[in-house]
């Protein structure tokens, strides 16, 4: 056997390329066939050394990447990811991924992604700086307000945008909106940082009125994973609507409610967490000062088998993140929704129980993938980039209207495209994932016929 040279990109190929082919769409456009292996490798891929001097003087080496990997519906655009697992199919999945996501949001952006090995924990504050600099002295020739536009993904936060902006405009002396993600005072959008988790629930939202027309997240038991910037205003938001969050975690453990009849995480427990993730600190470190008994601090540990009856799942730290043992577990203690904060948060055979049981008996369990689940994040960075060509700044009110409005048109889409292309016997819940990938490869297909680069 074979094995993959890029396993997390082959991953997201397949799942693509499953969901098409377990559909009419091929049986009535047989000429988007073609496009898979075109479509399928990035117009361009940019690898560069970062070369950086730590606090003792002393010279260190990362990887640098960029992925542009599609810019037929605008410039590409997709994050910058600070993480020592960074490897070129880490980094080709994420903007393979990005390509659809973007294409749902109904908004002018191609799709890419980049970053580097570097690992930001640890580091002093002039480390990060200092990397960020060398990063951006390369990657400053290669982007652009009308050609690529990143933004921040894990490890790469507001203070990683302002040293990256900062970089950008004294290597090429232009103020111009080439990353988002930005400071409010320095053209970036308000409600960009609460987007993905506000988005994420707002799709939720609509999951649970569909299955159930007039149900809410009113009471609702919430896992989510990840302490982060999805996570954490995922769960602020899940609180705002009533429901409760049972579980936040990291990459060193868990921390699951005791009792999970009793009260949730509160939004005080979310700002301290929010602290401590500014300084790299773990999870871990807040178990002496949150109300003694009221959590389980697992270590080493994910949330799933952990947090028993839940209604909603929300996987909102990483790729591959629930297994398909532990979405077998979530299934038996009665998930009905599980929607993807991190990208590609689902193993492949997560999915497949996922699927497998919402054709087995309908209505019973709804799953939404994360290109789908999570583009709000994206989507308000492209209004950011609109506030910043137009040289405005919108309210709070208006960027969330805006981003509510594309979350459930974009929910809609997956809906009604699904049901279109649907080779399925049962008359339950459309399957969301195929929805997403078939709704967004089309809209990609026919720029990419437009234009001339596919016929
Ligand atoms: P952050 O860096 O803010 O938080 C990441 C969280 O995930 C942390 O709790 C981190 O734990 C945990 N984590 C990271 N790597 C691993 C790992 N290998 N195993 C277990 N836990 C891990 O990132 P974000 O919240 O921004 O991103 C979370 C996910 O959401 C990613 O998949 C990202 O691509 C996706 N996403 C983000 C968007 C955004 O706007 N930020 C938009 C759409 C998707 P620790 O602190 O211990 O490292
Ligand atoms: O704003 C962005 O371009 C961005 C940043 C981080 C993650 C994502 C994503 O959609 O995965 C987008």
């Amino acid at each position: 056997m074979v094995l993959p040279s890029e396993p997390e990109f082959e991953q997201a190929y397949n799942e693509l390329y499953l969901t098409l082919e377990q559909s009419t769409l091929f049986e009535k456009k047989p000429n988007l066939k073609k496009l898979l292996p075109i479509i399928s490798i990035p117009e361009r891929i940019i690898q560069f050394r970062v070369t950086w001097e730590d606090d003792q003087g002393i010279i260190q080496v990362n990887r640098g990447f960029r992925v542009q990997f599609n810019s037929t519906l605008g410039p590409y655009k997709g994050g910058l990811r600070f993480h020592p697992t960074v490897n070129l199919s880490i980094l080709k999945f994420l903007g393979y991924e990005q390509i659809f996501k973007n294409a749902l949001t109904g908004l002018s952006i191609g799709g890419g992604k980049g970053g580097s090995d570097f690992d930001p924990k640890g580091k002093s504050d002039n480390e990060i700086r200092r990397f960020c600099d060398s990063f951006m002295r390369e990657l400053s020739r290669h982007i652009g307000g009308f050609t690529d536009v990143p933004a921040g993904d894990i490890g790469v936060g507001g203070r990683e945008i302002g040293y990256l902006f900062g970089a950008y405009k004294r290597y090429k002396n232009t103020w111009e909106g080439v990353l988002t993600g930005k400071g409010n005072s320095w053209g970036g959008s308000l409600i960009r940082p609460e987007a993905t988790g506000y988005g994420l629930v707002y799709y939720v939202e609509k999951m649970i009125e569909y299955a159930k027309p007039g149900d809410s997240f009113k009471d609702k038991k919430v896992a989510i994973s990840g302490s982060g910037n999805v996570a954490q205003y995922a769960a602020l938001k899940v609180i705002e609507l009533g429901g409760k969050v049972v579980s936040l975690s990291d990459s060193k453990g868990a921390f699951v409610l005791a009792d999970n009849e009793s009260e949730g995480f509160t939004p005080d427990e979310i700002a301290q967490i929010a602290q401590i993730k500014l300084q790299h600190k773990e999870l871990a470190s807040l178990e002496s000062k949150f109300k003694a008994g009221k959590f389980k601090y697992l270590a080493g540990e994910r949330p799933w088998v952990h947090v028993g009856k839940i209604d909603v799942a929300l996987p909102s730290a990483t790729q591959n993140e629930v297994s398909g043992e532990e979405a077998a577990v979530l299934v038996a203690n009665g998930v009905k929704f599980i929607a993807e904060g991190s990208n590609m948060g689902s193993t492949m055979e997560a999915i497949e129980v996922f699927e497998a049981e919402r054709q087995k008996a309908p209505g019973s369990i709804w799953y939404a993938p994360g290109k789908a689940a999570n583009a709000g994040g994206v989507a308000v960075s492209g209004l950011e980039m609109a506030q910043n060509s137009a040289r405005v700044s919108w309210t709070r009110e208006e960027v969330d209207a805006k981003l509510k409005d594309i979350m459930v048109a974009c929910f809609e889409t997956c809906v009604n495209t699904a049901i279109e292309y649907s080779s399925e016997k049962t008359d339950g819940l459309p399957s969301l994932v195929k929805g997403a990938n078939i709704a967004g490869f089309i809209k990609v297909a026919q720029g990419m016929e437009d234009l001339g680069d596919f016929y």
